[in-house]
Formats: structure tokens, C-alpha cells, sequence
């Protein structure tokens, strides 16, 4: 049988959410003898566990169909595989960062310095945006603590809470890239593997689609049900349902947690009462 083949990387910052995603999207993985590539049950797909740096190489020359990957390794390794999704997790960003006592006067402090990476592609490309030349020194791990060891005059590393830089005596000067985790898929795959894959976005989109919505159930007087049901947008409109209470409806909503305090404050006052919120898993739009 035809099995789409995923990459994810075995250990690591994309595993976790890596993994809940396939999950959710209802992959629920075979407990084999192999730990490198594993089926999964009820849906035609197998993972298989590798370095995020291989990723891009394995997805491009077909040793897997498609991959789970950060979008720097995606960009650094150059790899001839397509973007087919951004996934909005493992974010974090590619930058520039300098002894914090060092004046910065702009890109062209970089001229003639030194500068350690793990992203030499990609930061070669930057500077000659600006027309700057560097030396880059490339190491692959613990980039941050080469300026303090003399070993260079910057680094040009990922960031995402800051303090690695700031525990490091550096700090940030440029972006050079933003980056988030892609599903990356081969260029050439057959029909049959298309459409698991079609078949996995539409799950990975649902997902998306109910993430940071709530479903809401209340009851309402009838006499304020318009003004009530301008609040709750809902996915097209609200539901409505009679209550034996003959002055009362049910309404069923969906809304964005982030509106939600304030919209049910205003439900309060408009003598809304048992207000139910709920999460949503999924949701099919
Ligand atoms: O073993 P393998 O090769 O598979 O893993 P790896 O060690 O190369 O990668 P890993 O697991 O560290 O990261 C995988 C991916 O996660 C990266 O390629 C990014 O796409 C993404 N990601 C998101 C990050 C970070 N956030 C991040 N903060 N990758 C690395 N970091 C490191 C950064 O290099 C620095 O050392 O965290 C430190 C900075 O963090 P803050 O919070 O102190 O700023
Ligand atoms: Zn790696």
C-alpha cells in the first residue's frame, strides 16, 4: 500500500509540538521494534525520526515525502523541496548580536569583523544585501559564547526569549530572518501521496481553525435576543433553540477567546445567564 512518508526530527525544540500536531490530526503512532520509522494506525502514513539537519535534504531527494522542519534549516540547507505550510509553532529569530558594551552604528559595524553562525547561507546572503563583507566563522553548536572567548567579534544565532544573549553579555542589533516550523513536501510526489497529503492539510487546517475559539452555550431573555446575537458572531450565525421557559431561548456560539471577557461582560448585562464555554478541538470550515 502507498504510505506517505513523514520527517520529524527524533529529539529536540520542534519535537513536542511536532508530535501533538500529528496527534491531533489523528496519527496515532505503531509501537514497533524500529525506533527510526514508525506507521501509524488508521491513516496511510509513517514517520521517520532524523536531525532537523537532514530534514530538508531527505524531503528533497525523496527519502521521505514530506517533513516537519524549522524554517531556518528549510532556508540554510537550500534544498530543492517546496513549502507547503506554515505551522505557527517553534517560532524564534535568526539575528545579529554584539558585545553589549560596543557601540552600534549600524550593518557596517560588521565590516572586516568576524562573525560565528550555524547559518552561513543565509547570513552570506543578508550581508551582501548591504553590500557588507565579514569573515564567518562556522560552529555548530554554543555559537553564543564565542565573542567572550575571543573566538569572534559577533555571532549570528537563533533568539527567541533573549536571555541566552543577555546571560552572554551580547545583545541584538539586526534581524536577519523570522522563522517558524514548515511542512515541506518533495517535488515530484505521486498522485496517490498527494492526495494523503491534501487529506492531512485538511486536518492540520482544522486544527488551526479552532485554535484560540471557544464554544459558547447560553441562555438568553428573548426580549434583548438581537442585541445578544450582534455580540456572538459565531462560524456563519448563532443557534438558537426554544426553552420551556417561554420568555427564554438557548444560544450556541462560537467565539475568540481573546474577545471573551469582554464579551461576557456585556452578555451579563444584557441578562444573559448560564453561560457555558467550552473548548473546541477541531473545527471543520
Ligand atoms: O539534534 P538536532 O540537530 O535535531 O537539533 P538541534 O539542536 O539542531 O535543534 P534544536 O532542537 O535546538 O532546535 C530545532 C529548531 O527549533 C530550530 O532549528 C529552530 O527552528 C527552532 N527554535 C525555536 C530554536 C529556538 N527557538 C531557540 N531558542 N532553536 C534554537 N534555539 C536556541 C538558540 O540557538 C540559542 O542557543 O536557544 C537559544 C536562544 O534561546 P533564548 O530563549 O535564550 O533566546
Ligand atoms: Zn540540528
Amino acid at each position: 500500500m502507498n504510505m506517505l512518508r513523514i520527517a520529524v526530527q527524533s529529539k529536540g525544540r520542534l519535537y513536542d509540538e511536532t508530535m501533538l500536531l500529528l496527534e491531533e490530526a489523528g496519527i496515532k503512532l505503531n509501537r514497533g521494534k524500529r525506533i527510526l520509522l514508525l506507521s501509524a494506525k488508521g491513516f496511510p502514513v509513517e514517520v521517520l525520526f532524523l536531525r532537523d539537519d537532514d530534514i530538508p535534504q531527505s524531503v528533497a531527494n525523496g527519502v521521505a515525502d514530506v517533513g516537519i522542519v524549522g524554517e531556518n534549516e528549510y532556508v540554510e540547507k537550500g534544498a530543492e523541496a517546496r513549502m507547503v505550510k506554515r505551522l505557527g509553532f517553534s517560532k524564534c529569530r535568526l539575528s545579529l548580536a554584539i558585545p553589549k558594551d560596543e557601540t552600534y552604528s549600524g550593518i557596517e559595524w560588521f565590516k572586516g569583523k568576524t562573525i560565528a553562525t550555524s547559518y552561513p547561507g543565509i547570513l552570506l546572503n543578508y550581508l551582501s544585501q548591504y553590500h557588507v563583507k565579514a569573515e564567518l566563522h562556522v560552529i555548530s553548536g554554543s555559537v553564543e559564547i564565542a565573542p567572550g572567548i575571543g573566538l569572534a567579534d559577533a555571532i549570528c544565532d537563533l533568539v527567541s526569549s533573549g536571555s541566552t544573549l543577555t546571560s552572554n553579555r551580547l545583545k541584538e542589533v539586526a534581524v536577519v530572518m523570522q522563522s517558524e516550523a514548515l511542512l515541506i513536501a518533495n517535488n515530484a510526489l505521486s498522485e496517490e501521496k498527494q492526495e494523503i497529503l491534501g487529506e492531512l492539510l485538511f486536518r492540520f487546517e482544522s486544527i488551526q481553525a479552532a485554535e484560540g475559539k471557544k464554544y459558547v452555550l447560553l441562555n438568553a431573555p428573548k426580549e434583548h435576543l438581537k442585541e445578544i446575537i450582534e455580540l456572538l458572531p459565531g462560524v456563519k450565525s448563532p443557534t438558537i433553540t426554544p426553552l420551556a421557559n417561554d420568555g427564554w431561548v438557548s444560544v450556541q456560539s462560537v467565539i475568540a477567546e481573546k474577545h471573551f471577557w469582554e464579551i461576557i461582560g456585556k452578555l451579563k448585562q444584557l441578562g444573559a445567564q448560564g453561560i457555558l464555554i467550552i473548548p473546541i478541538e477541531k473545527m471543520i470550515v
